[in-house]
């Protein structure tokens, strides 16, 4: 095992409900440190480009519309194994799906309002924090 830091996004249906801090304890209770965070409004420009491997997708243009209907939680998550250990901890991503105790589990609403993003691999999980933090917003 590796320590690895994994990009982390608390979606709108999430921050509506004010539940970053219980979202939060899942993270911390499941091993995982917070190591950025901030609460962003994005641009449609963002989220088109940060879900461009999905452009194709039949979901895509209500995806991007749903991500800046309100303000996201941007986050990065250390820790060992943090990309697999996130994906556990946030539950499949049709919350039908999604196991006990897990977040999407317990808070999504939908498949699309599923209350939380984890990158899914090494590659892409480097790219998505790039996205969106400087390396002196990460402070481990
Ligand atoms: P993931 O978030 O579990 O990695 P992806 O397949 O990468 O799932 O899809 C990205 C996001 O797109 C999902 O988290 C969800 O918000 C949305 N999404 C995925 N599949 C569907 C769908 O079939 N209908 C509506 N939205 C979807
Ligand atoms: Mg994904």
């Amino acid at each position: 095992m590796a320590v690895e830091r994994t990009l982390s996004i608390i979606k709108p249906d999430a921050t509506r409900r004010n539940l970053t801090g219980k979202i939060n304890a899942k993270f911390e209770d499941g091993g995982l440190r917070i190591v950025a965070q901030k609460r962003v409004q994005l641009s449609k420009a963002q989220a088109e480009a940060f879900y461009g491997v999905h452009r194709e997708r039949g979901f895509f243009n209500d995806l991007v519309s749903f991500m800046i209907s309100g303000p996201v939680v941007l986050q990065v998550l250390e820790g060992e194994n943090a990309i697999a250990r996130n994906r556990e901890i946030m539950g499949a991503t049709n919350p039908a799906n999604a196991a006990e105790g897990t977040i999407r589990k317990e808070f999504a609403e939908s498949i699309e309002a599923n209350s939380v993003h984890g990158s899914d691999a090494p590659e892409t999980a480097a790219q998505e924090i790039a996205f969106f933090f400087a390396g002196t917003e990460i402070v481990a």
